[in-house]
């Protein structure tokens, strides 16, 4: 079998798991999710949950998304949820679960494992879907473009309805770009360090396998725009990696 094409069954068969009309997968194995994310595996090395380089520099998103605010964002916050994590996991069931399974089983989890699970991995993905490498396309190509067409109507108005999410979600938490398990692109928003792998926790129909995502917590923006999340949100469209975000959906369809 091709790496993709079992990449493809893992992911969705983890999804139709999840799902009360599952359409007969057996149970996904570990990481079924993980497949999707080559970054996953990174995330824990032995007992340990560990934080990601970055894989950038510090500067790579300016003007955007300026130095300083990267710096702390990824060596303060989300090192903090990793500190956490471990330590709110250990002597759990959850202590040896990858972060994916963790996300699915949360509502079994203490609130600080669901907090610093979701932060782990909702941090990891938005530094890879970040264009810090200046090499992506600086809109969606291909497969991507024509299946955000058919659901937004254009790709600006997916922009619009993507940053209504960002801007409309009270308080702190996340914007996705979801695949959900009827293979169907969704715009949803989160609150806190909630994501859309959380089975039993996010609405049945916004679970899924997000592929883009957009964190509004003030400590990612509020160095260099204060009070102005539209502002911020406006300017991450110029640093996304459509590239990557392009790869995880062609992943699930190709
Ligand atoms: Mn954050």
């Amino acid at each position: 079998m091709q790496k993709r094409t079992f990449l493809k069954m893992t992911a969705l068969a983890t999804l139709s798991a999840w799902m009360p009309w599952g359409n007969g997968f057996a149970k996904p194995s570990l990481s079924s999710a993980t497949g999707l994310y080559p970054w996953s595996k990174g995330l824990r090395r032995g007992n340990e949950f560990v934080l990601p380089n970055l894989p950038y520099a510090f500067d790579a998103l300016e003007p955007a998304i300026d130095a300083q605010t990267m710096e702390i964002h990824h060596g303060k916050h989300h090192a903090a949820y990793v500190s956490n994590l471990n330590k709110a996991v250990a002597g759990t069931s959850f202590e040896t679960m990858s972060l994916e399974d963790i996300c699915m089983k949360v509502t079994e989890a203490s609130p600080a494992i669901r907090n610093n699970a979701g932060g782990h991995w909702n941090h990891s993905l938005f530094w890879n879907i970040l264009n810090g490498n200046r090499t992506a396309e600086t809109a969606p190509q291909g497969a991507l473009a024509e299946a955000i067409n058919a659901a937004f109507g254009s790709f600006e108005q997916f922009k619009t309805k993507f940053g209504e999410a960002a801007k409309g979600r009270f308080g702190s938490g996340w914007a996705w770009l979801v695949v959900n398990s009827n293979k169907q692109l969704l715009i949803t928003s989160t609150p806190n360090q909630d994501n859309p792998l959380m089975a039993n926790l996010v609405k049945t129909e916004e679970l899924g396998l997000p592929i883009l995502a957009l964190d509004v917590w003030e400590h990612a923006y509020y160095l260099k725009y204060q009070n102005k999340r539209a502002d911020y949100v406006e300017a991450f469209w110029q640093v996304v990696n459509w590239n990557q975000v392009s790869d995880y959906y062609n992943q699930l369809f190709k």
